[in-house]
């Protein structure tokens, strides 16, 4: 997979102008402008951007899209520490590369009021013909207390090719390593199979359990598991294995019965790694692994304003998806971008704070269309 490690400077000017909506003077509008430094004069101006506003302290989140003129404006916000997340695209030719950027608590203000200067760093990158298309790690809300041995990870081709999952990992990635260039993994397993025993077709969906069995008799609200594609199989941990699903292969595993995601916050990553032991470990015994030879990630989080706690850069997952609960049944999906015939195309900016939506309940096998 090829990597575009150019820093981009992406200018936001922005322009604040009191507006007095009665009850609360304090609330004042916003106007971005999204620059593109890579291009020059009317082409620099980012049309169609999208932008998504996150007021920390009172958790709102505001979404605009840029126009013509690179401009978004929101209105009646309150004075907060911003998050302000920018995702746009640069089309050359038949070549789509995804621009996003950043700004991590920005203070807005009424008396922001003369225009002021933000400079956003940005990185490129480029969407996938293979993503992970759902993760769904928070667990049943079951009387049985924190039941998430159901959580399961779905991945789809987006392409119109055929695509071979074989020797394909997935790891999660541990927090604290953002600009290292290898990702730092407490868990990796691999895809079996020599090149071409398991093919994934355009538009197909494949679900990878943490066990593939049936969770959902007990308890109540867990997931049926047993028509999963592959499983997780951790063999001196006692977890079970359904003969009828073939298993992942361990690469390295750090701690847990299972490869277990965290109901709470974690970063999933598929990746191509021709051998994943070439790199070494760290010194609390994570695998290392390229970060270059991701193929798709997805950052998630319980609070998706903490941006200062990412664990992977633009590169990846410019955004963080989740806002849900611990233990409630619920995922989170990429939402359906277009559709080409029978084919559905799903969103894919390396920001999941724009790609993907929560699910209730997860949808092994499927996507739900957004009902927005
Ligand atoms: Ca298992
Ligand atoms: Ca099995
Ligand atoms: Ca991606
Ligand atoms: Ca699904």
């Amino acid at each position: 997979m090829k990597k575009y490690p150019i820093l981009l400077v992406l200018i936001i000017t922005i322009s604040c102008a009191l507006i007095v909506p009665p009850p609360d003077s304090m609330r004042f509008s916003l106007e971005l402008t999204l620059i593109d430094t890579t291009a020059t004069g009317s082409d620099s101006l980012v049309q169609e951007g999208q932008v998504i506003l996150q007021s920390i302290t009172y958790g709102d989140e505001y979404e605009g899209v840029s126009n013509t003129e690179g401009k978004v404006l929101f209105e009646n916000l309150l004075p907060d520490s911003y998050n302000i997340l920018a995702t746009g695209n640069r089309v050359s030719g038949t070549d789509v590369i995804l621009i996003n950027g950043q700004l991590q608590d920005t203070s807005l203000f009424i008396a922001n009021n003369d225009t002021i200067l933000l400079r956003l760093m940005t990185q490129t990158s480029r969407s996938s013909a293979l993503l992970i298309s759902e993760i769904y790690y928070t667990g049943a809300a079951s009387i049985i207390p924190q039941y998430f041995h159901d959580q399961f990870t779905e991945i789809y081709n987006n392409s119109t090719e055929v695509i071979y999952l074989d020797s394909l990992l997935i790891a999660d990635v541990e927090f604290g390593f953002i600009d290292d260039s290898l990702l730092h993994a407490v868990h990796a397993y691999m895809f079996p199979g020599d090149g071409n025993d398991y093919p994934i077709q355009p538009g197909e969906l494949i679900v990878i359990a943490q066990d593939a069995i049936d969770h959902s008799p007990n308890p109540v609200n867990s997931i049926n598991l047993l028509n999963a594609d592959f499983e997780y199989y951790v063999a001196d941990k006692g977890d079970v294995n359904n003969p009828n699903v073939t298993d992942m292969i361990q690469i390295h595993h750090k701690y847990g019965i299972d490869f277990l995601y965290s109901v709470m916050n974690n970063a999933v990553i598929l990746m191509d790694v021709n051998n994943p032991y070439a790199y070494g470990y760290d010194e609390f015994n994570r695998i290392l692994l390229p970060k270059n030879r991701t193929v798709d990630g997805v950052e998630y989080r319980d609070n998706t304003s903490e941006m200062d706690h990412k664990r992977v850069d633009a590169t990846i997952d410019a955004g963080l998806t989740g806002g849900i609960a611990s233990y409630s049944s619920q995922s989170v999906e990429r939402k359906i971008e277009r559709w080409e015939g029978d084919r559905m195309i799903l969103m894919d900016n390396n920001n999941s704070s724009l790609d993907f939506k929560i699910n209730n309940p997860p949808t092994p096998g499927w996507v739900e269309e957004a009902t927005e």
